[in-house]
């Protein structure tokens, strides 16, 4: 089927990164995709190659509506485009953003009558019936991943018992707390570009025990090995936390700030549904700024133990393209006035 997905960048690279990734998995699993978005910069570092089956074109500049729509995060495709939709009647899907709150289960699937005869249908990508972005393959290219080998192409190595941590966080005020735990023990921070390396030029001295490597802008296959590379990632947003499952590593999650204090839900949400492990509240609202105090990092072995059984659980699941696929071909189905 040709498929349109519209996606506007609203802050950082969330929005793009996921655009482009389910843009991707739909190609590679047989589908025609035109992904119009309104600013493509980050596709230049995030994204170098092109990816069979895959359009990129600018939002405004969408015509010719295809089988299905897909409007990321509610981000309305432009008038002109709704109204040709009008006489050629495609699926349309409002994919919005994860959450592990209750109302996604309740909210999933349910469809919004639009002026003209059209329905929206939303879409909620989750911990149940949404489903994940994975790719297929992806843990066993995970588990066959050599690290040494990944670190060498940066010029980097891990001296003989240190450990690799991985950060990639919007500006934090835990960040020296942060680093005074790490250096607890002998530890390679891995800076990812941007934010993270320009809070860290304001630290005048490091701990003895930590050494930094400030890395460029990854491809987004890229930043995933960082991740396998890593004994515990710090990640952020979206796109990144769903990585960090995969990975099965240790990870602590910065959410999206929100003004009205909503993520402190969302927050607890994901925690809730997270396998008990004494010390992970504590380390993870801590590191959000949600609980006032010194954090720490919880028992090693049991946290890698969680964070691996949980991958587990989650992989048993149809991921997000399969669950889109299905739930669109079933609502095309309903919506064709000869079904
Ligand atoms: O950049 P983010 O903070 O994006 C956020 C969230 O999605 C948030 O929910 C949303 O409301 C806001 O944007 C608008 O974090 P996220 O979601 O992890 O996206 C980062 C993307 O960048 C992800 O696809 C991984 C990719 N990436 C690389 O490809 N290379 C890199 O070097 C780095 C650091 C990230």
């Amino acid at each position: 089927m040709r498929w349109d997905l519209f996606c506007r960048v609203i802050d950082n690279y969330g929005d793009v990164g996921v655009g482009w990734r389910l843009a991707r998995g739909l190609a590679a699993r047989g589908e025609s995709v035109r992904l119009w978005i309104d600013d493509a910069s980050a596709l230049a570092w995030m994204a170098p190659a092109d990816a069979p089956g895959v359009e990129v074109g600018a939002f405004d500049a969408a015509a010719e509506p295809g089988d299905v729509v897909v409007e990321t995060f509610g981000c309305d495709p432009p008038a002109a485009f709704v109204a040709a939709m009008r006489g050629r009647r495609p699926v349309w899907v409002n994919l919005e953003y994860l959450s592990a709150e209750g109302y996604v289960e309740r909210s999933h699937g349910l469809p919004s009558p639009q002026p003209g005869g059209l329905t929206k249908w939303f879409f909620f990508p989750g911990f149940t019936p949404g489903g994940l972005l994975r790719e297929p393959g992806l843990l066993a290219q995970r588990a066959a991943f050599d690290r040494s080998a990944w670190l060498a192409r940066l010029g980097l190595s891990l001296n003989p018992g240190e450990r690799a941590v991985s950060l990639f966080s919007y500006a934090n005020p835990a960040l020296p707390a942060l680093l005074d735990l790490l250096a607890a023990q002998p530890t390679l921070l891995l800076l990812t570009a941007g934010t993270v390396q320009a809070q860290m030029a304001a630290v005048q001295s490091l701990p003895s025990g930590l050494r930094t490597a400030a890395l460029p802008w990854l491809t987004q296959d890229d930043y995933d090995r960082l991740l396998w590379v890593s004994d515990i990632n710090f990640v952020r947003g979206e796109d990144s936390l769903v990585r960090a499952i995969w990975a099965g590593a240790p990870f602590v999650w910065q959410i999206y700030p929100q003004h009205d204090d909503a993520h402190a839900a969302k927050l607890q949400a994901f925690l809730d549904r997270f396998p008990a492990l004494p010390g992970l509240d504590g380390l993870w609202r801590g590191w959000n700024g949600l609980a006032p105090g010194r954090f720490a990092l919880p028992d090693s072995a049991a946290w890698q133990a969680a964070c691996l059984a949980w991958r587990d659980t989650l992989a048993r699941q149809p991921d997000l393209v399969s669950a889109l696929q299905a739930f669109v071909a079933n609502a095309g189905r309903k919506t064709d006035p000869l079904c």
